[in-house]
């Protein structure tokens, strides 16, 4: 169950967390057109910390841009509402999630006159896939479903509607007993796990999916750079499901998955079937920065 924080920001004023309700005839509820965030707060050196509030802010902008959501606020405006509502909810590490929805008003797939509703809420959220799964590496198959594919959902954004395809792979991988689903996409190369982006390590090169079907992970972007600064080398390029059963290490990478290894796929073992040596060092690096223990990676930080 989640566990609740007392106040939610929601379009433009905080209400009590029981309160933040909508009518059962909302118009996302039906439709499923509407976007979201997922944001992590750190309790970092210097105390509580948003990591990267300013490119989600962004993304989130994206997303609603890409579906001509117009959202009655702007960027500053989100970034102070987040920070607002980590603080008054004195939350020290946690999750923030902003939505953007069409409210109730028109029904039918053109609405008009809905009012556009937007919310910030925030709560505490531990390791994503287990705790043991950050050590221990999780185990996932290849899902029967594929990721949307380009042209049919629009996977930049991040969108209510997306999740549907992602919730398909989730309970079918959970229902076979595995851990987590990677969906290949419509080409039959992999895209991503129901909710993080893939990394696979083979012979010291680092390789992660290319943009194109899959949504711009900011944990994706933030492996990338920290890589290349301990001096990996990592491509941007398609590969395939049988590349991924003979590397040497993978793992997700997702704001709530963090950097979780993957330890077996379709009962094959990576590697040594356990957290591997290079995803040992990018994660305990993450963990330092997003800590603020990296003086080059500050820049990442948002302290509230
Ligand atoms: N792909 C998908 C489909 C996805 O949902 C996420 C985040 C990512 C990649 C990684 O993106 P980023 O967080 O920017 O590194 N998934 C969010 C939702 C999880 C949920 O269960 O809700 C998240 O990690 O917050």
């Amino acid at each position: 169950m989640i566990q609740k924080t007392e106040k939610i920001w929601f379009n433009g004023k905080f209400v009590p967390w029981d309160e933040a309700k909508v009518h059962v005839l909302t118009h996302t509820l039906h439709y499923g057109l509407g976007v979201f965030e997922g944001i992590r707060a750190y309790k970092a050196e210097k105390g509580t910390a948003i990591f990267r509030l300013d490119e989600h802010i962004k993304r989130f902008i994206n997303s609603a841009h890409i579906f001509n959501i117009d959202l009655p606020y702007s960027h500053d405006e989100l970034m102070e509402a987040s920070m607002e509502t980590v603080r008054i909810n004195r939350l020290e590490e946690g999750y923030i999630r902003p939505i953007a929805f069409i409210g109730y008003g028109d029904m039918g797939l053109y609405p008009r006159s809905n009012k556009i509703e937007v919310a910030i809420a925030v709560w505490p959220w531990g390791a994503y896939l287990g705790k043991e799964a950050l050590e221990r590496g999780v185990r996932v198959r290849i899902s029967s479903y594929i990721r949307n594919s380009v042209n049919a959902m629009m996977s930049k954004a991040k969108s209510c509607g997306g999740y549907v395809n992602s919730q398909l792979a989730k309970w079918e991988a959970v229902r076979t007993g595995y851990d987590e689903a990677i969906m290949l996409d419509s080409e039959g190369y992999v895209s991503e796990g129901s909710g993080e982006c893939v990394f696979i390590i083979r012979n010291g090169t680092i390789k992660t999916t290319p943009l194109t079907s899959i949504l711009e992970g900011i944990t994706r972007n933030s492996i990338i750079e920290v890589a290349k600064t301990l001096g990996y080398e990592v491509r941007e390029e398609r590969f395939t499901r049988d590349e991924m059963y003979i590397s040497d290490e993978a793992f997700f990478a997702g704001t709530a998955a963090e950097i979780t290894p993957i330890r077996e796929i379709d009962g094959r073992k990576i590697g040594v079937g356990r957290r591997g040596p290079i995803t040992e060092r990018l994660q305990s690096m993450f963990f330092d920065i997003v800590h603020g223990k990296e003086k080059e990676f500050e820049k990442w930080l948002f302290y509230v």
